[in-house]
């Protein structure tokens, strides 16, 4: 698949570029790109916020800045180009990110991800180029950047060869494989410390007593992590 990240801090992106399954992800030809609106501003001085409308603190991304950007990087009216491909503004606000966006967009050929930054964007940006508007959690960061890479981590470690093992993403965490469930807990050696063993059934080589197991301890985290949520 094909990320493209709108950003006014795109030398962010070449440490995550270089972790090893963001590596291997482009290796299997997954591209993962940046534009930065600064570079081809319409506006003096590099110009590429301004204070709100209304008053209050911070700044505001100008929409005829993001205009200008989507449209000279993709050569369509960026009003056109949502309906070509995702295109998710990162806003404290949006979208809850859960197993199931990261599964639908995991499945796209192609999303563009805008990084807010300051006050965030002009909503017309939000409501006139945007398919989506997504949320990390409810806490606000200072900008979308880190949002956008634990986004593209989410969806690129779906990516078929982006992680070493071809079963690692199969049996984890809120997968179908484990109904939703967190994943069962893990032990490796040694099979005792400090007087702290590994559960014995682990060393039983009783595969399906071990099946049983770990989906009993799943379905355990997941009840007990339901009672904590919020929703
Ligand atoms: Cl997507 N952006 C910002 N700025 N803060 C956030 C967020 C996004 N998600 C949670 N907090």
């Amino acid at each position: 698949m094909q990320i493209d990240v709108v950003t006014l801090f795109p030398e962010w992106f070449d440490w995550f570029r270089s972790q090893r399954h963001i590596a291997n992800a482009a290796a299997q030809g997954h591209e993962l790109r940046t534009l930065n609106p600064r570079e081809n501003t319409p506006l003096s001085g590099g110009q590429v916020d301004d204070t709100p409308f209304g008053g209050g603190a911070g700044m505001v991304l100008r929409v005829d800045v993001m205009d200008h950007a989507l449209r000279s990087f993709y050569g369509v009216d960026p009003v056109d180009l949502r309906r070509e491909r995702r295109v998710i503004a990162l806003t404290p606000g949006g979208r809850l990110l859960d197993e199931g966006l990261v599964n639908e967009l995991a499945a796209e050929p192609a999303v563009t991800i805008l990084c807010g930054r300051y006050e965030g964007f002009d909503e017309r940006i939000v409501q006139h180029f945007c398919s989506d508007a997504v949320s990390i959690g409810r806490y606000v960061l200072a900008g979308g950047e880190l949002a956008a890479m634990v986004l593209c981590d989410t969806v690129l470690r779906k990516q078929p060869g982006a992680l070493g093992h071809a079963d690692s993403a199969a049996e984890e965490s809120f997968s179908d494989a484990l109904g939703g469930d967190p994943e069962y807990p893990h032990y490796t050696r040694p099979s005792e410390y400090r007087g702290w063993k590994v559960p014995d059934v682990l060393l039983s080589g009783h595969h399906e007593e071990i099946r049983r197991w770990r989906r009993a301890r799943s379905r355990e985290r997941g009840a007990a992590s339901e009672g904590s949520s919020l929703s």
